[in-house]
């Protein structure tokens, strides 16, 4: 059996990663000739985002085939080459299976749109409350209304992202039995793990209006969502042990999470939730401008820690991936202290109960697009949104510097390999502007330094492979009320592990209430070997891991 506990694993966007090619887009090829730098990092696995053919309007998460690959990736073969290398190199694959909807052109629509009950029945149609009103008041995630009119029904059909991202009927069986099919078709393939896109709204409940909000209680953590999951997990995954599985879990809770990852469930590995990645919005209100809320950061992800450990339940841990801004952007300080704030950052992750996740270039620090005009984004969310801010009455200027604070495009900048032209990504021109800051951001300057972030996130694997008490130990929070201090203690067969981080840009005192004297420093990111005191002075953005038997 796989152990997950002691896993690592990196997300790659493949369109972003490396193009072999010189079409402007990355592609399969381009990942295997980049193992060797994966493997260099020790990672266990990679996580690919959506490959597969589609009309790309949501970047391969409107899915038009399951089954092939899009030709602008490669092929078939591609893909069982780029398995067989990574096997090689002891790393497995990860796919990113997308069934909460498909693309408006998968087949199914395309038959259910014309009339062909038994496809119309994959997806959901409504009629309107009356003449031009909608089933419901729901919002897109990407702004708007949920649901679309078709004339010729004179019903909608509901849309919870894109328009072109038709909601599938989980309902109905024969849905459940295609997409069982799908999973065994790339489990047949020799795949070792799958991430589950926003699996917990595949269970709709009732079609009301919300008074309260955009619908998302009607439809997130829904009635049936663990008996879809457990007839999954045991019609597919849950029949091979070395399987591991993590699902995408959007304005989830607590109590839901203890079953989609618990020990006993049957249901998942571990789960991905969002809420401390929320602490720069407004409530649920993503698109403004606040500085994020330090103390909440910290509650929240402490309350995550203690309460999943305390049912026996699994967490991905992350600060990044392909739809959040950069973290060392985010939380960090790119102008004065880029380097020590990412390794900060890096550490309070790597540390915590959970199996930590790694975005494509955040081992490197890459920071936020630099993108200076709306023409240069390309996301449907960030472009939807930019004209929502302005029919709210923002200006262009401030509707786009919201934009550039939350845009999901921040992370799908290209890959920045070197300093060369387009950070050494493509020979082309490519889909999506590369940040300038490659000249000095680059994986070339840093993967034999011995003082990069690129080392740093490497040595942090290593350590989760030579001391289990990462892995494995048990949680407790420290410092919890400090306004700056992040640390926290591990405890694991008489040993422990303590994780004390300064989260801002000055000197800060904390009084740990206990002897600091005896432990070992494991890694750091200033020259400190031993502290003395119970009292310590953590310099800007400082990290420690502390050890004693
Ligand atoms: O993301 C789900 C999701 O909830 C986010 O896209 C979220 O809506 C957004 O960040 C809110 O601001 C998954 C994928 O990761 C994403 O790339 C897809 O666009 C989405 O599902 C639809 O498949």
């Amino acid at each position: 059996m796989t152990d997950f506990r002691k896993s690592v694993i990196y997300q790659i966007y493949p369109k972003s990663f490396y193009d072999s090619n010189g079409d402007g887009w990355g592609d399969l090829k381009g990942v295997t000739e980049k193992l060797d730098y994966i493997q260099k990092l020790g990672v266990d696995y990679i996580w690919m985002t959506p490959f597969y053919v589609s009309p790309q309007n949501d970047n391969g998460y409107d899915v038009e085939d399951y089954y092939r690959i899009d030709p602008r990736y490669g092929t078939m073969d591609d893909f069982e080459e780029l398995s067989r290398e990574a096997q090689k190199r002891g790393i497995k694959l990860m796919l990113d299976m997308v069934f909460n909807h498909t693309s408006s052109r998968h087949q199914w629509f395309q038959k259910a749109l014309e009339g062909d009950l038994k496809y119309k029945n994959f997806y959901i149609f409504k009629k309107g409350q009356e003449k031009g009103v909608p089933p419901t008041n729901w919002e897109s995630k990407f702004g708007g209304s949920a649901w679309e009119y078709v004339e010729s029904f004179d019903e909608y059909y509901l849309h919870l992202f894109d328009v072109t991202q038709p909601d599938l009927n989980w309902e109905n069986e024969e849905v459940r039995k295609e997409i069982q099919k799908i999973v065994r078709f790339w489990m047949e393939k020799g795949v070792k793990g799958f991430r589950f896109d926003v699996v917990n709204l595949i269970s709709k409940g009732e079609y009301l209006d919300d008074h309260e909000g955009d619908g998302r209680r009607f439809y997130t953590d829904g009635p049936n969502i663990h008996k879809y999951l457990k007839e999954l997990n045991e019609t597919t995954f849950g029949t091979d042990a070395e399987i591991i599985t993590v699902g995408e879990m959007s304005s989830t809770s607590l109590e839901s999470c203890y079953r989609y990852a618990g020990e006993d469930e049957h249901e998942l590995s571990m789960v991905f939730s969002f809420h401390h990645l929320k602490v720069d919005f407004m409530g649920n209100e993503k698109w403004v401008m606040v500085p994020f809320d330090f103390k909440k950061l910290k509650k929240i992800l402490f309350d995550w820690q203690t309460h999943m450990a305390q049912h026996r339940a699994w967490n991905a841990v992350f600060w990044c991936n392909h739809d959040q801004p950069r973290v060392v952007s985010r939380f960090g300080n790119v102008e004065k202290y880029w380097k020590k704030s990412a390794k900060m950052l890096a550490a309070v992750i790597h540390c915590l109960r959970g199996t930590p996740y790694i975005y494509q270039g955040e081992e490197l620090g890459m920071t936020n697009a630099d993108f200076t005009d709306i023409s240069q984004y390309k996301d449907v969310e960030s472009l939807n949104h930019y004209q929502i801010l302005q029919d709210k009455g923002l200006s262009e200027d401030n509707a786009k510097r919201i934009v550039q604070i939350h845009s999901r495009d921040n992370s799908r900048t290209p890959m920045q390999w070197n300093s060369g032209g387009n950070g050494g990504f493509t020979q082309g021109s490519p889909w999506i502007g590369c940040n300038k800051n490659c000249s000095w951001i680059n994986a070339e300057s840093q993967v034999e330094d011995e003082d990069s972030i690129f080392t740093f996130y490497k040595k942090l694997i290593e350590l989760r492979k030579q001391y289990d008490i990462i892995a494995m130990g048990d949680f407790e929070p420290k410092a919890q009320e400090h306004p700056a201090v992040f640390a926290y203690k591990r405890y694991y067969e008489g040993k422990q592990l303590y994780v004390i981080n300064n989260f801002y840009g000055n000197e800060v005192c904390w009084d740990a209430g206990e002897e600091l004297e005896g432990y070992v420093c494991l890694l750091g990111n200033y020259d400190r070997q031993e502290i003395k005191d119970r009292e310590v002075t953590l310099k800007p953005y400082e990290t420690m891991i502390l050890y004693k038997e």
